[in-house]
C-alpha cells in the first residue's frame, strides 16, 4: 500500500586508505540522488562520516582535524584518523593504514539516534575504499536489521560483482542514480515517483547540500561528462549518456543560497571538464557571477587543461575569486603524452601560466598535476617533470598511477602481469600499488614525493626552487 513521505537515510561511508585529505570533498552524487528523492516526495536525512563540522564533534577540534595540523581558512583540511590493521594484502605497503572520518562510535550514535528509515542509501568513493562501505553497513544493520540498504557510487559502479559479494548491502546499484535510485526506493516504500521527471528543465538536479548543518564548504558540480577517452580515466564509465550542463543561471542561484542560509564562501568545482565548451558554459556563468560581487572563495582541485585556458578565462576566474587553480601536465615526455591521447602539451602549460599572470596571479599560486609510476614510466621522467613545473614559479601534485577496473590502463596492467584481472581492489589503492609493484624504487618515490612538497613550501615563502642551489642538487640526484 503507498504510504506518505518515506523516509531515507543517504549515508556517505568513512574512506579507508593511507592517506586522505578534505579538499572540499563532498558526496555531489549521493546527494543529487536525495535531491531526486526528496523533489519526489521523500523525507532525506544525511549521516556524513566524512563532514569535519559535524555538530556531534563540537568543542572536539581533535576529532576534525588532528591537534598538529594548524586548520586552514580555505575549508580545506586534514581528516582525523584511527589507524586500522593492514589487511593482508596491504602488508608489504610500508605505511600506515586507517579510517579517516567520524569516530566509530560517533557514528553509531548518530545512527541510534535517527528515526527508522525506510530505506538507506548508501554511496561509495574511489573503488579501493570499499572496507569503508563495509563497515558503514554493518553498522547500520546492526541498528536497523530489517531496513533495506542500496548502494551506489563509483566502487558500486566499476566493481558492481565484488560490491553484490562483499559490500553487505541488498542492492547494488551501477551508474547513475537519481532514476534508478528512485525507482528502487519506490518498489520498496510504494512511493508513487515519475522518475522522468528531471528538476526544472535541469539534465540533473542540484546535489541536496543543505543538508548539512554546517556548511563550511561546498561541492559544485556543473557538468557530467567529458569528452576525452584518457586510458586510465573512468570518467566515462561512471556518466552515462554524454556531455551534459548545467544552466549558468542554476549554479549562481545555488551558490547564492548556500551563501544566504549557510554563509559557505568556499565552493569547489568538481567536474570533469570544466572547461569544455566554455563559452557556452563557463564563461556565461562566471560572468554572472562577476555581476553579483559575490564574496567567494572558488577552488579547482580537479586538473584542468591548460590548452583551454586563454586570456579571458584567466581574467574571469581571478574576477570571480578562483584561489585555488590545478592545471593538468602529468608528464613532459611527449612520446608519453602522445600514449594518453595528446592532449596535453609542456608548451600548453606554459601559455596558460602566462595567461593566469596576465590576469594578476602569480605563478606560485598555481598547481599542476603530475603522473608517477605509470608502468614503464621511470622515475627521471617524473622529475624532470617536476624540474619543468617549478622552472615555471608553480606548485606541484604528483598524483601516483593506479589502474581503475574497466579502463584500457587496467587491461593493460593485467596484461603485463602487474595486477591479477580478479584482484582484490584493495592492491589497486594508489600508494598500494607504487609499493607493490616497484618495491625497489619506492623508498626515492618517497624521497621525490618529499622534494615536491619542500619545493611547495619553498615557493609559498616566495623562493623559487630551481633558482636553488641546494634544492637543484637534490632534484639532480633523480635526474
Ligand atoms: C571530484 C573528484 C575528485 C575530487 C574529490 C572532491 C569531491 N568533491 O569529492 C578530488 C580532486 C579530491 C579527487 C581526488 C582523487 N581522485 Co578523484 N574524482 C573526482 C571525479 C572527477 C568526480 C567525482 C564526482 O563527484 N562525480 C560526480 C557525481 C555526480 O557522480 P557519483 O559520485 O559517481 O554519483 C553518481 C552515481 O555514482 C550514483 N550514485 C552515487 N551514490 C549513490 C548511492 C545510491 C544508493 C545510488 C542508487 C546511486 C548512487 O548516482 C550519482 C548521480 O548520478 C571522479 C570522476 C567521475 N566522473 O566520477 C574522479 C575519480 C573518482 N577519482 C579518482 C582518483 C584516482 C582520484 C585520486 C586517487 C587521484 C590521485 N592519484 O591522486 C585522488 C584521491 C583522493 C583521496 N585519496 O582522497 C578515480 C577513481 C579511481 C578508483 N579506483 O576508484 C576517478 C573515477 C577518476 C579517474 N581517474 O577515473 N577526485
Amino acid at each position: 500500500m503507498a504510504r506518505s513521505a518515506p523516509s531515507i537515510l543517504l549515508v556517505n561511508p568513512w574512506i579507508v586508505d593511507f592517506a586522505a585529505y578534505d579538499f572540499w570533498n563532498k558526496p555531489v552524487g549521493l546527494l543529487s540522488v536525495g535531491a531526486a528523492l526528496r523533489d519526489a516526495g521523500c523525507v532525506v536525512r544525511l549521516l556524513d562520516c566524512m563532514d569535519r563540522y559535524h555538530p556531534a564533534l563540537a568543542g572536539d577540534i581533535a576529532a576534525r582535524t588532528p591537534a598538529a595540523v594548524p586548520e586552514r581558512d580555505d575549508g580545506s583540511g586534514h581528516f582525523l584518523k584511527t589507524v586500522l590493521d593492514k589487511p593482508e594484502v596491504l602488508a608489504a605497503v610500508p605505511r600506515r593504514w586507517g579510517r579517516y572520518g567520524l569516530p566509530l562510535e560517533t557514528v553509531r550514535r548518530l545512527i541510534a539516534s535517527q528515526p527508522v528509515p525506510d530505506a538507506v542509501l548508501v554511496t561509495s568513493g574511489m573503488t579501493y575504499w570499499y572496507p569503508g562501505v563495509q563497515a558503514v553497513i554493518a553498522c547500520i544493520r546492526e541498528r536497523h536489521p530489517g531496513v533495506p540498504v542500496l548502494l551506489g557510487g563509483v566502487y558500486a559502479t566499476l566493481c558492481t560483482e565484488h560490491a553484490r559479494r562483499w559490500s553487505g548491502a541488498d542492492c547494488v546499484i551501477p551508474g547513475e542514480g537519481e532514476r534508478a535510485g528512485l525507482e528502487a526506493v519506490a518498489e520498496i516504500t510504494g512511493l508513487a515517483v515519475d522518475s522522468s521527471r528531471a528538476a526544472d528543465g535541469e539534465p540533473f538536479p542540484a546535489p541536496a547540500q543543505d543538508l548539512y548543518p554546517v556548511l563550511r564548504s561546498a561541492s559544485l558540480i556543473t557538468s557530467r561528462g567529458c569528452p576525452f577517452r584518457c586510458p586510465f580515466c573512468a570518467s566515462h564509465l561512471l556518466t552515462g549518456g554524454g556531455f551534459r550542463t548545467r544552466s549558468p543561471e542554476s549554479v549562481v542561484r545555488e551558490i547564492e543560497t548556500h551563501l544566504g542560509e549557510k554563509g559557505t564562501v568556499d565552493f569547489a568545482f568538481v567536474d570533469d571538464a570544466l572547461l569544455f565548451r566554455k563559452e557556452e558554459h563557463l564563461l556565461p556563468m562566471l560572468r554572472l557571477l562577476a555581476a553579483k560581487r559575490l564574496p567567494l572563495r572558488l577552488h579547482a582541485p580537479n586538473g584542468m587543461h591548460p590548452s583551454w585556458i586563454d586570456g579571458e578565462t584567466a581574467v574571469w576566474m581571478r574576477k570571480t575569486g578562483f584561489r585555488t587553480i590545478r592545471l593538468s601536465v602529468e608528464t613532459v615526455n611527449p612520446d608519453r603524452l602522445r600514449e594518453m591521447g595528446g592532449k596535453v602539451t609542456a608548451e600548453s602549460l606554459t601559455e596558460a601560466v602566462q595567461r593566469f599572470v596576465e590576469a594578476g596571479y602569480s605563478p606560485a599560486e598555481l598547481g599542476a598535476y603530475a603522473i608517477m609510476g605509470l608502468p614503464g614510466q621511470p622515475i627521471e621522467e617524473t622529475a624532470e617533470t617536476l624540474a619543468f613545473v617549478f622552472s615555471l614559479g608553480m606548485r606541484v601534485s604528483l598524483a601516483a598511477f593506479s589502474p581503475i577496473p574497466g579502463t584500457a590502463s587496467w587491461a593493460e596492467a593485467v596484461a603485463a602481469g602487474l595486477i591479477a584481472g580478479d584482484a582484490d581492489p584493495l592492491v589497486s589503492n594508489h600508494t598500494a600499488f607504487l609499493a607493490l609493484t616497484r618495491p625497489s624504487e619506492y623508498g626515492r618515490f618517497v624521497k621525490l614525493g618529499t622534494l615536491a612538497a619542500d619545493g611547495n613550501g619553498m615557493l609559498k615563502k616566495g623562493v623559487r626552487p630551481m633558482e636553488n642551489a641546494g634544492f637543484r642538487k637534490r632534484l639532480a640526484e633523480f635526474l
